[in-house]
């Protein structure tokens, strides 16, 4: 055949690998172990093309890994629980899980005609009863162990669907389903309590020097350690309700204290209840906070607004100046103390704030070159390093030392026996709510008992199955209105109690997965030996859009599973890798209505629609999405060229962490270089020496140059897939089948078996430095140049060093002066070698035509001139 069919032949090796149970791992303690993971997807219906590309990515680590004589655990399983299975029952009537396994059944198939070598006897879905039995225990785990809380906490609630939305799904204050006014709730839920380990996590992410940069940054962020000081107030008497001697506010800017113009409180301070408690305009002002969402994102862009509460207080080290206290809408409940003394001069807020309520704007920090008796506030508050100014006995301080010097004066300073201010640490970071109104999800084991309260269901009880019958005709949580599931006996007392019908956050499915992955069929959570041995992963790979929750809560749960003795380590991700989104360039008709790149081809240079001819507007590149159609169905390009093709071009030219642009284009010329190694990879098999031919080869040579290219490949691409640069992998591959051109020009002097040698050892090492990215085509390679077994079982091959090292030089000739030909040879090479080869050159002869030879002057290493 003079082309490789790959769609047919990729089955083949497929195949093969299966029936030798390849890449089913166990642990060995002769082997070190090397355990990749790509992030588990979401059995959304079809893969597309970002898995192709994240998994082509661990797939070439893991066969890489694995040719170096590594025990590589590759597993896969499903993120399978989650709203969307939900929503399909609600629109089409499918049952959640026929859904999901549906998706699962149609995602595994298009996985395998990848070629991944994935240890497929381990796979496990979260929705799995085997799974999530097993995530109950480790809740049971963490409740003992103190990790889990049940906390009341305001939430975003859809008062049509009757049901808790996450911030994101607050679109302008709207259900992004219902499309309802959302109102805030107190709920009760259960959460972890993350916190506990907020500064182990911050402070550990130091230790994580095969992370990104980035993720570690963001997740630092995330976390937000706060060095400040609580502040105690003093309310001034007849001004506040009863125990309201003082208030509290959390700050990290005691220096701008000779600048506070205001309190305030957030709407569900104890001291705006007890206000409201007698107040109707207070009350109707901390209801219309309400109508925002929680997130602080939304509160950051609100228009400020306030309720001046009457009371007021002293300032701590003004004597005699007193400060109102408002009601204010910016106030977070859940950070701090709730409570703050606003700046307006230095705080964006507060300049707000005080410009709609008519307070002083003072400035108290002057910036560098600034004149203090000129120097204003106009619309922008100043939050920048500067001199203290207006500030008694801070003035003329830098800002930092002033910060230092109001702590301490306050800490010094007592009311009531308390000093006026405490330095404390706070953390942005919030415990973490796991309560969930739904029923595709991990049941919470837990029962209500009117008598004995809350209590776990006991282990042996466990699992909590999801019932199969349930109906989605109703809006909110189906396991709510099933009609018997919730009734239970109180394992306590015995008398009718309620299940608890929460069930967990798919965070809490993604956070062990990969422990699971080491004893994915153990009846424990974990087999200590398996954890012991595979953790933690060696190479972790997915999408940066998990930079913060996903990894987070993994880190945290890692810990909570030490702590509960289901492993012995605390940060599960030794290496991490995010890689870049796959992006498409966008296609709409005259109508302005999306198009599919498979409806749109160039005619005459111009975009047109493939059935009509009509023209096409050719829109920006952006990352592939259903919604703007800008897809391609990996199933299409894998049908049409080959899986191989598919994951060369995921691989090569972008870096692997920037976003790829998929173009056709670039499929196609994928594609034809596949097609190109294979036919000289055969040409090298019926031309290059027998298997196993032994032939030094000499030196100057051509096929010594060849032998030199090989090797060059060999190191390159070893250097960059361990330094997961899979482009410059990809690059330095083909420079053989670049080479390999050389084969037609032996020259005079190399003997015809030193070629055949040399062609057919490059094909060799190319079939086995190819075969982490396009491992189909190497077979086919590897078996086309008559090798026995599987290149998969092969090791990696060495480059040989002597062949590294640049030990010929190239050098010019010319004839009476100019310039005819060059020549490689030797870099010791003698003159007269050099004479000799100079002369046997083709265009050296033609140029000398027969003339004599008067003189041959050589400069080693430089030139040769013959004068004729
Ligand atoms: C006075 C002040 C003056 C502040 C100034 C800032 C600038 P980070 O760095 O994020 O920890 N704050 C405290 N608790 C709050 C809450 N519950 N809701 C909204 N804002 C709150 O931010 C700390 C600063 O955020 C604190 O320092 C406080 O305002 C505000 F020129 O105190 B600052
Ligand atoms: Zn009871």
């Amino acid at each position: 055949a003079d082309r490789y069919d790959a769609p047919t032949r990729e089955k083949h090796w497929q195949q093969a690998w299966e029936l030798k149970s390849l890449f089913e791992a166990s642990e060995d303690d002769q082997r070190p172990k090397y355990y990749v993971l790509e992030m588990f997807p979401y059995p959304s219906g079809r893969i597309h093309m970002g898995h192709v590309r994240n998994y082509t990515m661990g797939d070439v680590v893991a066969r890489y890994m694995r040719a170096r004589g590594h025990n590589v655990l590759h597993p896969m399983g499903w993120d399978a629980f989650g709203l969307p299975a939900e929503n399909a029952a609600i629109e089409r009537g499918v049952h959640p899980a026929k859904w999901t396994y549906d998706n699962i059944a149609t995602m595994r198939g298009q996985l395998k005609s990848m070629g991944l070598s994935l240890d497929w006897s381990r796979e496990l879905a979260t929705c799995d009863v085997e799974y999530y039995h097993q995530q109950q225990k480790l809740f049971l785990d963490m409740l003992a162990a103190g990790l889990v809380d049940r906390k009341t906490r305001k939430v975003n609630w859809d008062p049509v669907d009757k049901t808790v939305l996450a911030n994101e799904q607050v679109i302008d204050g709207r259900g992004w389903r219902s499309g309802a006014l959302v109102e805030q709730r107190e709920q009760p839920e259960w959460v972890f309590k993350i916190t506990d380990y907020a500064e182990d996590l911050l402070d550990a992410l130091q230790d994580l020097d095969r992370w990104p940069e980035k993720v570690r940054l963001m997740q630092a962020n995330w976390i937000g350690r706060s060095e400040g000081l609580i502040v105690r107030f003093e309310t001034i008497e007849g001004t506040a309700p009863e125990d309201f001697a003082t208030i509290e506010v959390f700050t990290t800017r005691p220096d701008t204290l000779f600048g506070a113009a205001f309190l305030a409180i957030a709407p569900d301070h104890k001291l705006a209840r007890a206000i409201a408690s007698t107040d109707r305009d207070s009350q109707a002002f901390i209801d219309e906070c309400h109508h925002h969402g929680t997130s602080a994102a939304e509160l950051e862009t609100l228009e400020k607004k306030g309720f001046d509460t009457g009371v007021r207080v002293a300032h701590p080290v003004i004597e005699g100046a007193e400060l109102p206290v408002y009601i204010a809408n910016f106030i977070l409940m859940e950070y701090g103390t709730g409570a703050i003394f606003g700046c307006p001069a230095h705080d964006q807020r507060d300049l707000e704030f005080a410009r709609a309520y008519d307070r002083p704007v003072t400035p108290v920090v002057l910036p560098p070159g600034e004149d203090p008796s000129t120097f204003e506030i106009g619309e922008e508050a100043y939050t920048g390093d500067g001199v203290m100014i207006n500030s008694d006995f801070l003035d003329g301080l830098a800002m930092a030392d002033a910060k230092i010097a109001m702590a301490d004066r306050l800490a010094a300073r007592t009311s009531d026996g308390a000093p006026q201010g405490v330095r404390k640490t706070e953390f942005r970071l919030r415990d973490w709510g796991i309560s969930r109104q739904r029923y595709w999800g991990c049941p919470i084991p837990m029962i209500h008992c009117e008598t004995c309260g809350i209590v776990p269901v006991p282990a042996d009880d466990l699992p909590v199955k999801l019932p199969d019958d349930v109906s989605f005709d109703v809006p909110g949580n189906p396991l709510d209105h099933h009609p018997t599931w919730k009734t239970v006996a109180c394992p306590n007392c015995g008398g009718i109690a309620r299940r608890e019908t929460d069930t967990m956050d798919t965070f809490v499915d993604s956070s062990w997965y990969f422990a699971r992955f080491c004893s994915p069929r153990a009846s424990v959570p974990t087999d200590t030996n398996a954890v012991g041995y595979w953790l933690p992963i060696d190479q972790y790979i997915g999408g940066v859009e998990h930079a913060i929750l996903h990894l987070l809560y993994s880190r945290f749960f890692t810990r909570a599973m030490h702590k509960t003795g289901h492993v012995t380590i605390d940060e599960p991700f030794r290496g991490l890798f995010t890689q870049g989104m796959v992006t498409h360039e966008t296609y709409k008709d005259a109508d302005g209505k999306w198009l599919l790149p498979e409806e749109v081809t160039l005619r005459d240079g111009k975009a047109v629609q493939v059935k009509t001819g009509a023209p096409v507007t050719v829109g920006a590149v952006e990352s592939m999405s259903k919604s703007k159609k800008n897809v391609v169905d990996p199933d299409n390009i894998i049908g049409a060229y080959g899986a191989d093709t598919a994951r060369w071009f995921m691989l090569s030219d972008t870096p692997p962490e920037r976003d790829i642009e998929w173009t056709a284009g670039g499929v196609e010329g994928a594609h034809r270089f596949l097609q190109r190694v294979w036919r000289l990879v055969g040409e090298a098999a019926d031309k290059g020496a027998a298997p196993g031919t032994p032939a030094p080869v000499e030196s100057g040579t051509e096929a010594e140059a060849l032998r030199r290219a090989a090797h060059k490949a060999v190191a390159g691409v070893t250097g960059a897939i361990e330094k997961l640069r899979f482009n410059t992998a990809v690059a330095r591959s083909t420079s053989w089948p670049t080479r390999s051109r050389l084969r037609c020009r032996a020259s005079a002097k190399q003997s015809e078996d030193d070629l055949k040698f040399a062609m057919r050892e490059a094909a060799q090492l190319l079939a086995r430095i190819a075969a982490p990215m396009v491992p189909h085509l190497a077979e086919e390679c590897w078996a086309l140049l008559g090798n026995e077994g599987l290149v998969a079982e092969q090791p990696w091959p060495e480059a040989d060093s002597a062949l590294l090292t640049e030990d010929t030089v190239t050098i010019a000739v010319q004839v009476n002066g100019k310039r005819r030909d060059e020549l490689t040879i030797a870099r010791d090479a003698s003159k007269e070698d050099i004479e000799a080869a100079a002369l046997g050159l083709e265009n050296v002869t033609r140029a000398i035509g027969g003339r004599k030879i008067k003189k041959v002057v050589i400069v080693p290493q430089r030139i040769v001139n013959v004068v004729a």
